[in-house]
């Protein structure tokens, strides 16, 4: 998400090669684009010591585990789409079902308030990543406040418990969970208190904590490539100290996935630099280009796309991930395949919960579990760590 004319598309076609409409005008993008991009992970067969892995629900390229996520390309949004302005807010209910939220700006400044083009260092990215922010917090509260005062009144005789759960139901449209709530109303002094007592700068204040803990974001500064973009990324540094912040190129990102795809360089998404196949195939032009991005990467250590996503997942969502296998010896599935499945779980899983996740047999009957590595015995409670391979013994 971000505001319109940023690179928001760009990036959404680096992460996922879907090719999709990118154009330097306001309002590209109306009708969501979906698709699956990866996180890069380390595999644990490398840690294992084994050649080789057979993976079914992932990819392993050169030691490293992509592991599918979705992700969602959506309209954008200007300073005043709550009120109506641009395109409203109305597409901001794409982001209803999303569990991180990558926040998108033009980090070069080279996009005014409405996304119109303006010479590189115009527009002050602090101000878009502020007004922006403004506008999906004005989203929830739309959503929150609507009919509150007769809601809150029903609230009145509840036990808190109940409470808690009437305004998680009340939001599970948002895909926030029960945990999302409980934060929320911590985080703003509002627990065992009656929300029909609530002023309404109370309400406000629960629902910008609400979206804070259950959207997570990280924000990307894209086109860092453009010249004028180092002051801004160091400006956002200094005076958004509290926020995730990666500086991107999108735009080169896509070019060396495309340069990739059609033989001409070797890179996985990620790496910090690529290396030319055949140099004889390469035009004077897309020479000089592939200098360019390499340079960009020596200074910021990769174009930033790989590494925001992992940042989302990782280390905003706290992800982790585990192998589950059939055989704790061989490390496979019942049909000899090593390590097929890498699975993405919250950290904090418990081996039952992933039984579960598998198979809701598994789950139902579980015995135990064996960790793989340590050849040792666990029951349905014990926390999974990251890397963790695990063999579920179960009735059914
Ligand atoms: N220099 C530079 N330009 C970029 C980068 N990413 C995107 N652009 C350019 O920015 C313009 C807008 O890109 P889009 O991806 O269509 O932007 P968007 O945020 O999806 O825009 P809307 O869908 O219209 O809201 C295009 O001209 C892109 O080529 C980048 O990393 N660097
Ligand atoms: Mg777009």
């Amino acid at each position: 998400m971000g505001k319109t004319n940023v690179g928001k598309s760009t990036f959404f076609a680096a992460a996922t090669l879907i090719d999709v409409k990118i154009e330097n005008r306001p309002f590209v993008t109306i009708e969501p684009n979906v698709g699956i991009a990866y996180v890069r992970t380390k595999c644990v067969h490398t840690e294992l010591g084994l050649s080789k892995c057979d993976p079914k629900n992932s990819v392993c390229l050169d030691g490293f585990r992509m592991i599918p996520v979705k992700l969602m390309d959506v309209a954008g949004l200007i300073k005043g789409s709550h009120t109506g302005r641009g395109l409203g807010n109305k597409f901001m209910d794409d982001l209803r079902q999303a569990d991180v939220l990558i926040h998108v700006v033009d980090v070069s400044g080279s996009t005014d308030e409405e996304g119109r083009p303006v010479p590189p260092g115009t527009y002050d990215p602090v101000e878009e990543v502020l007004s922006i922010e403004s506008e999906v917090n004005e989203w929830f509260y739309g959503i929150l406040s609507r009919d509150w005062v007769r809601f809150a009144r029903g609230l009145d005789n509840l036990p808190w418990d109940q409470v808690v759960d009437a305004l998680t139901k009340r939001v599970s449209g948002l895909s926030i969970r029960r945990e999302h709530v409980v934060t929320a109303l911590k985080l703003s002094s509002l627990e065992l208190t009656k929300p029909s007592s609530w002023r309404d700068e109370e309400l406000r204040s629960f629902v910008f904590k609400l979206r804070e803990v259950a959207k997570p974001t990280v924000i990307v500064g894209n086109k860092a490539d453009v010249p004028e973009a180092l002051d801004n990324v160091n400006k956002i540094l200094k005076t958004l100290k509290n926020r995730v912040f990666i500086p991107t190129s999108s735009l080169y990102e896509l070019a060396l996935r495309k340069a990739s795809r059609s033989g001409l360089i070797k890179y996985l998404p990620g790496d910090s630099d690529f290396t030319i196949i055949d140099e004889s195939k390469l035009n004077p032009k897309q020479k000089a280009a592939l200098d360019k991005i390499r340079e960009f990467m020596r200074k910021f250590g990769g174009t930033g796309v790989q590494q925001a996503l992992n940042t989302a997942v990782f280390d905003v969502l706290n992800y982790i991930v585990v192998y589950p296998v059939e055989d704790p010896h061989k490390f496979t599935d019942s049909s000899g395949n090593i390590l097929p499945d890498a699975y993405l779980v919250r950290k904090g899983t418990t081996t039952q919960e992933l039984a579960y996740l598998v198979h809701t047999d598994l789950g139902k009957g579980f015995l135990y579990a064996i960790l793989a590595k340590e050849n040792k015995r666990i029951g349905g409670t014990y926390e999974l760590r990251n890397n963790d391979v695990i063999k579920v013994v179960s009735t059914k």
